[in-house]
């Protein structure tokens, strides 16, 4: 059995698989484990991602007795003045890619961003915020590829007119608003578990 040192592994909580493997991947290159907490918990109904992302963990790391993180994301389109944003995953299962296009029909200013907010909790202490932000634009029609939610629809600025859906995890860690994010909060952290067991 893999013993993994203490202070080396990340609990996330999330039900989103492919949220899971972007970021084991990110936080591997900082030699962190990643481990999967499929564990549901109540949401709280906010405009700000960083404020649901904080409370999410707050409550988890409260819940668990563990230090935890959390992430919410969503995708921000400009002319329909930052829908879906923090409705994303509701919308993403109700609109779908094609609903999105629809109401995209006619509009020019294709101008969109992914955000993302990494929130790291200690149980009854600190609760920290990474934010990161990948700018692009929404495609005329879906580019299939690599299916997760929106990708097939966004295109990074600086891939070429790709779509993530067409990018490999890790071209997507690398311009990515989670790569960035999980890239800020993996610093922070290493820096932190190093002062922690000097
Ligand atoms: P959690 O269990 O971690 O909350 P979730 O699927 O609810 O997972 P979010 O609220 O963070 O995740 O994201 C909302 C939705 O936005 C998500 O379900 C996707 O449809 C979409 N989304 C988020 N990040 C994305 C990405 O990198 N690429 C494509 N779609 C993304």
């Amino acid at each position: 059995m893999v013993k993994i040192p203490y202070g080396k592994a990340v609990y996330l909580v999330s039900n989103n698989i492919n949220k899971f493997y972007e970021a084991r991947e990110v936080l591997n290159e900082y030699g962190l484990a990643t481990v999967m907490l499929r564990i549901k918990g109540s949401e709280i109904q906010s405009d700000s991602i960083e404020e649901i992302a904080k409370e999410s963990a707050r409550t988890m790391a409260e819940r668990l007795n563990l230090n935890v993180v959390t992430e919410d994301a969503g995708l921000f389109i400009e002319a329909l003045n930052g829908f879906p944003g923090p409705y994303s995953s509701y919308v993403y299962k109700t609109l779908g890619n094609e609903g999105i296009l629809k109401l995209m029909e006619g509009i020019n200013d294709r101008t969109a961003e992914f955000r993302s907010a990494v929130a790291f909790a200690e149980p009854n202490g600190e609760t920290k915020v990474f934010l990161g932000i990948s700018s692009g634009k929404i495609a005329y029609r879906m580019v299939r590829g690599r299916e997760f939610g929106f990708d097939p629809i966004f295109i990074p600025d600086g891939c070429d007119g790709r779509t993530f859906a067409e990018l490999s995890i890790q071209e997507k860690n690398a311009v990515s608003h989670r790569g960035k994010a999980f890239k800020k909060f993996a610093e922070w952290y290493i820096s932190l578990i190093k002062l922690k067991f000097k």
